[in-house]
């Protein structure tokens, strides 16, 4: 099968696994590394240290030191939930807390990777023969959405996520590096945020900057999901009822209200009681129900010590 056929034959297999984003793009450096270091260097990853040690900081900038016989990589995209299809419930005398939409199903990290893992499969039978590949959903030391953008999926918004014109950006990215030669499409050069700043001015913790980046420390994900130490005082009070994540900005952005779908892929359909959990209810769960209730769900991330952090923040609120 010549390159163009079979990069024709794994986009159109890869949507019949779900994903609804597919592009192919080169192992050279990812055209912002320099931001992503400014970004580091800065202090504004907060504790995410994992992001700033060498090995990482190394490996984003030159992917073939992950695999050094990659030749291409395939970016993909895989929809979650639109949090609008689970709108806040508003029972006066029962308060609720938020969960970020991302994560009302399954764990995209337990879903995703067999999905990948098909799709190589594929791609060596058509070959006849063993490919070398490495695969990644979000925990890879790569840039995943400047990936995106030059696989040409989409552009990098002001709200900093990746935004794809027909679908918003309620969706996952994943990739497949390849020691095989397929031929990248082009980058997506468009920057369809115009004038617009709802994103900018919707964040309640002002973290979202003009470059295209994020002030993390500030950020409702971060002190939610990543952060393992106290929610500074002063910021508690910014969290609305997000009790874990936050999809604010997301919701502000004119390209979701207008073209996300409501439904993801079925493994992140919300699971009852996980978008809107009673806060009496949850505050109650002991260690052993946590874990019950969030089997297999990224909310476990935040552990039970955490989560009932957040709870009690908003609580507070
Ligand atoms: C660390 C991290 C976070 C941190 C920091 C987020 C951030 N914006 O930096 C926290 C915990 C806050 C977070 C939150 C969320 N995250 Co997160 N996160 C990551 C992770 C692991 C690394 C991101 C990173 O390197 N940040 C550093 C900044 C500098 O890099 P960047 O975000 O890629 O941004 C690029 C732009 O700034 C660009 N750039 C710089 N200057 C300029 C200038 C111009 C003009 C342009 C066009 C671009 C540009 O270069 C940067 C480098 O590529 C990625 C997975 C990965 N390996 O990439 C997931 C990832 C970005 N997260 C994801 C998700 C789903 C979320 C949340 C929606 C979850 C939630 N609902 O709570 C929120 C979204 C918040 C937001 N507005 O970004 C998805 C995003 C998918 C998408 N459509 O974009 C990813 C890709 C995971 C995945 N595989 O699906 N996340
Ligand atoms: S996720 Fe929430 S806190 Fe973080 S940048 Fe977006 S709106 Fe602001
Ligand atoms: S809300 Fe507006 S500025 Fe922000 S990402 Fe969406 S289109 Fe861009």
């Amino acid at each position: 099968m010549n390159p163009d056929a079979l990069a024709r034959a794994v986009k159109e297999q890869s949507r019949q696994h779900g994903f609804v984003l597919a592009g192919i793009t080169t192992p050279h450096p990812p055209p912002h590394f320099n931001s992503f270091q400014a970004w580091l260097d800065s202090g504004q990853h907060a504790d995410m240290a994992y992001l700033a040690d060498d090995r990482s900081r190394a490996r984003r900038a030159d992917p073939c030191l992950i695999l050094p016989e990659c030749r291409s990589i395939l970016v993909l995209g895989m929809p979650y939930s639109n949090p609008q299809s689970a709108p806040l419930s508003n029972e006066p005398d029962t308060p609720r807390g938020r969960v970020a939409a991302y994560a009302w199903g399954d764990d995209y990290h337990l879903v995703i990777p067999k999905k990948l893992q098909a799709l190589v499969t594929f791609i060596e039978e058509q070959l006849g023969q063993p490919i070398p590949n490495r695969y990644y959903t979000d925990t890879g030391p790569l840039l995943e959405r400047d990936l995106a953008q030059r696989a040409g999926l989409g552009w990098i918004g002001k709200n900093t996520c990746l935004i794809a014109p027909q679908q918003g950006s309620y969706f996952f990215l994943a990739e497949i590096l390849l020691g095989l030669e397929l031929p990248p499409d082009p980058p997506f050069t468009l920057d369809h945020c115009g004038n617009c700043t709802r994103c900018i001015e919707s964040c309640p913790t002002g973290c979202i900057l003009p470059n295209r980046t994020m002030d993390a420390r500030r950020c409702i994900s971060y002190l939610t999901i990543e952060n393992k130490n106290e929610i500074p005082p002063e910021l508690r009070p910014l969290l609305q009822n997000w009790v874990f994540g936050c999809d604010i900005c997301q919701m502000a952005c004119p390209w979701n209200n207008r073209f996300a779908p409501l439904a993801g892929y079925p493994a992140f359909a919300p699971r009852p009681g996980i978008p809107n959990p009673v806060l009496a209810e949850d505050m109650a769960l002991s260690a052993g129900e946590f874990n019950q209730k969030f089997k297999d769900s990224p909310v476990k991330r935040a552990k039970h010590r955490g989560y009932l952090r957040n709870i009690l923040s908003v609580i507070d609120n």
